[in-house]
């Protein structure tokens, strides 16, 4: 009796010590991780037993696993539909990869905190360190960096509004710290042989209207004349990109200054202060209207 005593004291020894990794649950793990990047390793046994001669034992193991289990990743199309996928990602602003068409992925800053999130910035001023006095090509294509000054490109603009209604929020702000916005409730732009029609309309805001003027107009840049001014070229006169009518009370994509300034060529909305003060800050963004 005593021998066999030692005996077991042994392999409770081996069991409780020497780290043995239970085979079941290995090859339960292995199964279950099989084709997914992730790594496990085990890290603790114990061995409980109730009587030295007993030798049915329970072994309890546990492993670390670390990683994730490898999902498809979704191609999303704008920032809403990230948001809808993962709401985890909510009240987190940020650069995104986005898909506004099956083989087209491009970047975008999403704005995942405003009323709830989801939007998709199409445009961002911050400081005058980009040039918007751009051509026809770079307009439709894009330029900038999403997370500081940007278009996104009319191309993506248009992608992103001919399915879905989108609402459309500008959002400005005053050399002397005041912020205003606009909200819209419809907001669409043509294909690049509708010359990117701007179609807009819905008006709530904080800083009047300054674009339903624009509706129904072209879009137009230095070297394409879309606008209906006879006497020469808005984009020229007013150095700027826009859907000039006659020629604008809205000019977001002018010329930056460095201080408050009343000029027809800056970066202004007239009706807010019904001037044409240059802005400090200024922001646009979509997001579909059923949110
Ligand atoms: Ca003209």
């Amino acid at each position: 009796m005593r021998s066999l005593g030692i005996y077991v004291t042994l392999i409770l020894f081996m069991f409780c010590y020497g780290l043995q990794k239970h085979p079941d649950i290995q090859e339960l793990l292995t199964k279950f991780l099989k084709n997914k990047k992730i790594s496990w390793k085990h890290t603790k046994s114990n061995l409980k037993s109730s009587k030295l001669v007993n030798l049915k034992v329970d072994i309890l193991s546990s492993y670390e696993v670390k990683g994730g289990i490898e999902t498809k990743k979704k191609k999303c199309v704008d920032c809403s539909e990230i948001l809808m996928n993962n709401p985890s990602r909510r009240n987190k602003d940020g650069v995104y990869e986005i898909y506004p068409a099956k083989s087209m992925k491009t970047y975008a800053f999403c704005d995942m905190t405003t009323n709830g999130g989801g939007w998709t910035v199409i445009q961002n001023r911050m400081d005058k360190s980009t040039d918007f006095y751009r051509t026809w090509k770079e307009y439709k294509a894009g330029f900038g960096s999403p997370s500081q000054n940007y278009w996104i490109g009319n191309d993506v603009i248009h992608l992103l509004t001919k399915n879905k209604t989108q609402r459309l929020r500008v959002e400005l702000q005053r050399f002397s710290g005041e912020k205003g916005y606009a909200e819209y409730s419809t907001f669409a732009v043509g294909n690049e042989s509708s010359k990117y029609r701007l179609n807009v309309s819905g008006y709530k805001g904080k800083i009047s209207d300054s674009l339903v003027y624009h509706s129904g107009m072209k879009f137009s840049t230095p070297d394409q004349d879309n606008d209906s001014y006879s006497g020469g070229s808005c984009s020229q006169i007013t150095h700027g990109a826009w859907w000039y009518n006659n020629c604008h009370y809205s000019n977001l994509n002018g010329k930056y200054m460095d201080t408050a300034t009343n000029d027809k060529k800056s970066n202004t909305w007239y009706h807010w202060k019904n001037n044409l003060e240059s802005l400090q800050t200024t922001r646009m963004m979509i997001r579909p209207a059923n949110i």
